[in-house]
């Protein structure tokens, strides 16, 4: 018996916005926000990602104010019932600011700390987990005509670049993790470029967070998938195929389903 493997955690996905990709705002409602935010934490989600502004390309940019109103009182009702660690997912350091005062302990920056001056001063001086997101381009553009001459070395660059920024600015290592934003600026051929290169990143030594659930690439491998709420197989098998290659998290909506996934593989892997 062996038991080298070891399960990523499982971050669940709490959008409190209107107009995400895949949930489309049902959860907008603080009471309904709360019971998901529930449901994942029973379902087995290790951290709650919740987000108060969609990232999905068109979608309106909020108000630093309206995503705090969005996200604080979720924050602070979840800390006060539960222990499950929370990241703040937004690209502002006064939400960033917010939501660790009520509770969050990671901020997940899809933007990596560049869309805002001061966002590597505020993440040393604020002393959570910081996960810094690869994406090409703005949300609003950067699924038209997406270009690399080498993805994954650019990825890589591009990431080890912005973690030298965030360490530049005091920012701890090993507060630090990276992502390589699948979906985030890319065609279907990047994200799978990206995915097969996964031992590579993870071979940076810092933690890497995978979010696949639900994205588009999946569509583009199945014709039958192109409602999201379709892609949960193809979201676990690049979840699954993250796991084997050390990742350390992943960013899921259908946490239950890949609770036990990530059970089964683990088991299997310890009975070798
Ligand atoms: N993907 C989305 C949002 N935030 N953060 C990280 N670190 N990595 C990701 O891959 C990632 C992310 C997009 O998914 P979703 O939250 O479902 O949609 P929306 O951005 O519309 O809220």
């Amino acid at each position: 018996m062996s038991a080298t493997f070891q399960r990523p955690r499982v971050m669940g996905i709490v959008n409190v916005t209107p107009d995400s990709f895949s949930d489309g705002g049902r959860f907008l409602e603080a009471g309904a926000a709360l019971a998901q935010a529930r449901r994942l934490i029973a379902e087995g989600a290790d951290i709650l990602d919740i987000g108060g502004e969609s990232t999905r390309p068109g979608a309106v940019p909020v108000p630093a104010d309206q995503e705090i109103a969005r996200v604080v009182p979720l924050i602070q009702a979840v800390r006060a019932e539960s222990d499950v660690a929370i990241s703040i997912d937004t690209m502002k350091p006064a939400v960033a600011r917010a939501a660790v005062a009520a509770g969050a302990s990671i901020w997940n920056d899809v933007a990596a700390l560049r869309f805002a001056p001061d966002a590597p001063e505020v993440a040393a001086e604020l002393g959570c987990e910081v996960v810094l997101m690869h994406m090409q381009g703005e949300p609003g553009g950067m699924q038209d005509d997406p270009r690399y001459d080498d993805v994954v070395a650019e990825v890589e660059a591009f990431l080890l670049a912005r973690a030298f920024t965030a360490m530049a600015a005091g920012v701890a290592r090993e507060k630090i993790w990276l992502d390589p934003g699948i979906g985030f600026g890319k065609t279907p051929a990047h994200n799978l470029a990206l995915l097969a290169a996964l031992p590579r990143f993870v071979a940076l030594g810092y933690p890497i967070l995978l979010g696949a659930s639900r994205k588009r690439f999946i569509a583009a491998l199945d014709p039958l998938a192109a409602d999201a709420g379709a892609r949960l197989g193809g979201s676990l098998a690049a979840h699954l195929r993250g796991a084997a290659d050390g990742v350390a998290a992943v960013r899921v909506h259908d946490v239950r389903e890949t609770a036990q996934a990530l059970a089964v593989w683990d088991a299997i892997g310890a009975a070798l």
